[in-house]
């Protein structure tokens, strides 16, 4: 597989030294080789390819919804199942000091540090439209880089066929985990097919409206799907991991039939207890129609030639 990354991600001049990017204290902590920091540094500035070629992305005829709407209404099982609660119990999160660890099916494991990835990394605008299983919607402007990028630096090997994405487990900040009563096996878990998580729109995100992503909305870093339906867009995400076969991921785990794998926005596939043909934008009064692979088909229908509808889902 022939993958590149594209000089926007380059590091600034002022951090464009092997640390800035890792902690070599932590790299040999995760029993990494510290020579694979300058290797890293090395694809990382040669870099160039097809990551970015979806440009511009998508045009949005959509308002972005207002900040204090996606800042406030939340889902974040971790915190709470009331969406107005998770923005008060996620701050108690401590966000810093965040490895991020891709491994598996890859030559090159990487442990990202990102306090320190965050200040030199370019990021891309994309504002993307969010439409959650239960039927609300929003449009979000994120910041962040393309999930290709970041895997053609570990280079899957052959044997690469899904991704899969496992969030924070810590329940000592994280009062939906301590909960008995909750439905979900912590951590949560999410996956991809590799050619869905190689595809262009799919994002890593860092922020949202101009600023860091606050705790509530998943910072430090959480993936961002925009034709699937939110539960498949991972939130405080610690480990990507590219593996051989299909990763059990948390909501299909809870309800196969409510929560399909794929998760692909689809209006002609109703949820077992109500209809997806239509969504209700937040802070909008009327419902609107919802759109196949939530408008995104253009982009990305031919990764689903042949498929069936309703396996999709
Ligand atoms: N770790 C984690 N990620 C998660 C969730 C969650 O409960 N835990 N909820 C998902 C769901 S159902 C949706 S709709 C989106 C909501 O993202 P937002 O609160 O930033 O709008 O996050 C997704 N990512
Ligand atoms: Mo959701």
């Amino acid at each position: 597989m022939l993958i590149r990354v594209p000089p926007l991600h380059g590091l600034h001049d002022r951090d464009a030294t092997p640390q800035a990017l890792f902690s070599r204290r932590r790299l040999a902590l995760a029993g990494l080789a510290a020579g694979l920091v300058a290797e890293t540094q090395r694809v990382w500035a040669q870099a160039a390819g097809p990551c970015n070629e979806i440009s511009p992305p998508v045009a949005l005829a959509d308002k972005p919804t207002e900040a204090p709407d996606f800042l406030g209404y939340n889902n974040y099982f971790e915190f709470s199942t009331d969406k107005k609660a998770v923005r008060h119990l996620a701050q108690e999160l401590d966000t810093s000091n965040w490895l991020l660890t891709i491994e598996g099916e890859v030559e090159k494991p990487l442990v990202l540090d990102m306090d320190r990835l965050r200040q030199g990394l370019s990021t891309s605008e994309r504002i993307y439209r969010l439409r959650c299983v239960e039927g609300w919607s929003m449009v979000v402007p994120w910041s962040g880089i393309p999930l290709c990028s970041l895997l053609a630096l570990v280079r899957p090997t052959s044997k690469a066929k899904f991704v899969e994405f496992v969030s924070l487990s810590r329940p000592s900040q994280m009062i939906g985990q301590r909960s008995k009563a909750s439905a979900i096996q912590w951590p949560y878990r999410e996956g991809l097919r590799i050619d869905e998580a190689m595809h262009p729109l799919t994002l890593l995100a860092t922020g949202a409206y101009g600023q860091p992503l606050a705790k509530q909305n998943g910072a430090p870093v959480r993936l961002v799907v925009p034709w699937k339906y939110g539960f498949k867009s991972a939130k405080a995400i610690t480990h990507i991991r590219l593996r051989d076969a299909r990763p059990e991921t948390s909501w299909n785990r809870l309800s196969p039939s409510e929560y399909g794998f794929y998760g692909n926005v689809n209006p002609t596939v109703p949820h077992p207890r109500w209809s997806q043909a239509r969504e209700n934008p937040i802070g909008e009064v009327r419902k609107r129609p919802t759109l196949a692979f939530n408008g995104y088909a253009e982009q990305v229908a031919h990764l689903y030639s042949g498929q069936d509808p309703l396996t999709l889902y």
